[in-house]
Formats: C-alpha cells, structure tokens, sequence
C-alpha cells in the first residue's frame, strides 16, 4: 500500500525547499494489534487513519496474523506490522497513534489491568536507528525482540535491517528466538 504527500512544487526554490523537507522523513515501524470486537475492522480502521495523519505516508504493510495472547487476556490478537514514512518526531508521532488508539475505543483507564483486551494497540517498534529511553516512550520497543507476533511481520517488511541496541538484524532475531506463543498467517479475505 502506498500513498503521496502531496504534488512537488515546480520552482527551483520551492523544489529545493521540498528536498530538505523531505530530508526530516524518518523511517518508521509500527506493531498494530487488537483482540476486542471485530479486530480486523479495527486494524484497517487504524490503517485508514495513519494514512489520514499530515507528513506521514504508509510505505509497507505487512500480512495479518493470528496470535496467541501473551499475558492474561483470552482473546487471541491479530496482529500486524507497517513501516511509514513521517517527520513528526518520536514523541509528536506517539501523541498522533494515541489518538487514534482513543477515536477507535480504546479504554484507557487507570485501573485497566495491564495488557488488558484493546481494540486497538499502536507501538513504535524502531524510529530511524534512534533510541529513545524517556519515561513515557522508549524505541525501540523492548519487547520487540522478544514477540513472534512482532518480529514474523516485521521480517516481512525488513529482513535486514539491523535492531539499533542489539546490532542483530530481524531475520537473525527470529531466527534465535525463543517464543512458543502460536502465530499463524492470516489468509487476505478470511
Ligand atoms: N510507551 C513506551 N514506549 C512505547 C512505544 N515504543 N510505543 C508507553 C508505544 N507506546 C510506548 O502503553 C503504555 C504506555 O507505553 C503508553 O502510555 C506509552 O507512553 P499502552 O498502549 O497504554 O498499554 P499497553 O499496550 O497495555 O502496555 P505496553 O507495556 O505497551 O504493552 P505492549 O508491549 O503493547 O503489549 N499478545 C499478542 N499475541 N499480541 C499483542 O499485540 N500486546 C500486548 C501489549 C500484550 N500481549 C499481546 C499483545
Ligand atoms: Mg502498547
């Protein structure tokens, strides 16, 4: 899937101007679950919504999975992977994914259990090759390399890239990963 940002402007000042805006483009994972209601409704509403967001662009989306849930929830997530193209930073572009996480109903209360059912989860896995390690963001995400769910879609869309702290690449963290949660491939119209 892919989308513009928009038309090039034609002048020689303004197509220069365009090239340093498009220098600011970081390139960028996101891990998108859910296993409340009709989860695939809900990732695809995710989708549509990202694809909506101003300086960002969908370059990659993975396949859909079926995973078993990690944690106490009952309810097996499906689960899915897209890489974009944005120049909101890091905390500006998890402010953006929190919001659609609320426009499409997510709960999140104090007292909401951890890892309770979500219709809707957005994670930043990797932004760029940065690390961020502040109280209310940390990328890479750090349990990516521990999740199945995580690291199959991610592998479709970046076998090589090399995980910023652990200096692996994906195909090699799937590879040595120890998971036995289930994961299965869902089939396009199922
Ligand atoms: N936060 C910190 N780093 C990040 C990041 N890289 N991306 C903070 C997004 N958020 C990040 O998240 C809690 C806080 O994490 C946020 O306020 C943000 O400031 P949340 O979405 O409110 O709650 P959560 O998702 O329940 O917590 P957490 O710890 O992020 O859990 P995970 O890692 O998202 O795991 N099993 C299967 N099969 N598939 C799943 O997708 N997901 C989870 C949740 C558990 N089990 C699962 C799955
Ligand atoms: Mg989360």
């Amino acid at each position: 899937m892919t989308q513009g940002r928009g038309e090039e402007p034609k002048s020689g000042l303004a197509t220069c101007g365009a090239r340093r805006e498009r220098e600011m483009f970081h390139r960028v994972f996101i891990g998108i679950g859910s296993n409340l209601g009709n989860r695939r409704a809900y990732y695809q509403k995710a989708l549509a919504l990202i694809a909506k967001l101003p300086k960002t662009r969908i370059v990659k989306t993975s396949s859909l999975y079926e995973s078993e849930p990690l944690g106490d929830a009952k309810n097996w997530y499906v689960n899915g992977v897209i890489e974009i193209e944005t120049s909101f930073s890091p905390p500006q572009l998890l402010h953006r994914l929190q919001e659609i996480e609320l426009a499409i109903g997510r709960k999140r209360a104090a007292d909401t259990k951890k890892w309770a059912s979500r219709k809707i989860d957005l994670d930043i896995l990797l932004f760029d090759n940065q690390t961020v390690d502040s109280r209310t963001l940390k990328v890479p995400h750090p349990e990516l390399h521990h999740r199945r769910f995580v690291l199959l879609p991610l592998c479709e869309l970046a076998p090589h890239l090399t995980h910023p702290r652990l200096g692996v690449t994906i195909t090699d963290l799937l590879v040595s990963l120890k998971d036995d949660k289930r994961v299965m491939l869902l089939p396009p119209h199922a």
